[in-house]
């Protein structure tokens, strides 16, 4: 493990809680502990808002299976699946208005975490929400609906815990098995924006506000 960082005086007034540290998964992908405590009840008013106007929901795959994951958007682009196929599209299907706009607590919370491990100039359009409740699961895929694949993602876990699996370049690749907690973020680019991902079915878990993990994925999807 490699880490990187904030000097100790500033992490100490920032994190009161829990001090975050970044931890490199393998080459160009990192997790950082405990990132998104500091304004967690920024984000998630923020995220109760939006919900409001573009409510979760369980899309169809392309083969017709209804994802055991409900999704939202925000930001200029969302990422969509019908049995048409997945695309981002500028447009929330279930309204036809456009996806509610990125609140600034999540765009500064995506750049922060970006910059932490030297992806200094990311500018999301695009934020994938995850809802899981308990028993949801995502099997294991590649991020590849996006234009350019030199932007880092960066992954924002609230809630229940889960356990993210992490492979290599083809689906059949050994993974490794990461603990994502609340407040924890991943951020992974360059050498690692194609790996193949999951989340394993998520457990029922204790002590949390909580009762399903709440997965915020940034991107740059196009231009
Ligand atoms: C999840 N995340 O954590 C699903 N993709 O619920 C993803 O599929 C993902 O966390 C690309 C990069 C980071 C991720
Ligand atoms: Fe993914």
């Amino acid at each position: 493990m490699r880490f990187v960082g904030f000097g100790k005086e500033k992490l100490m007034d920032l994190f009161t809680d829990q001090q975050p540290t970044v931890q490199q998964i393998v080459k160009d992908a990192y997790l950082l502990k405990s990132f998104a405590l500091r304004n967690q009840t920024q984000l998630l008013a923020d995220l109760t808002q939006l919900l409001e106007a573009s409510p979760l929901r369980n899309m169809v795959t392309p083969g017709g299976f209804s994802m055991s994951v409900a999704m939202s958007n925000c930001g200029e682009l969302g990422w969509v699946s019908d049995r048409k196929g997945y695309r981002y599209a500028t447009h929330d299907p279930l309204t036809d208005k456009p996806w509610p706009a990125m609140p600034n607590s999540f765009r500064t919370l995506a750049q922060q975490s970006a910059s932490a491990v030297g992806y200094e100039n990311f500018h999301p359009d695009a934020c994938l929400i995850n809802q899981y409740k308990v028993g949801a699961r995502m099997s294991l895929h590649q991020d590849k609906n996006e234009l350019d694949f030199n932007q880092p993602i960066v992954s924002v876990s609230l809630g229940l815990p889960a356990i993210f699996q992490f492979g290599g370049f083809e689906r059949a690749d050994k993974t490794v098995s990461l603990l994502l907690e609340h407040g924890d973020v991943v951020v992974w680019g360059g050498e690692s924006r194609l790996r193949f991902h999951g989340i394993l079915p998520v457990k029922a878990g204790q002590n949390t506000a909580l009762n399903c993990r709440i997965n915020l994925t940034f991107r740059r999807a196009g231009k």
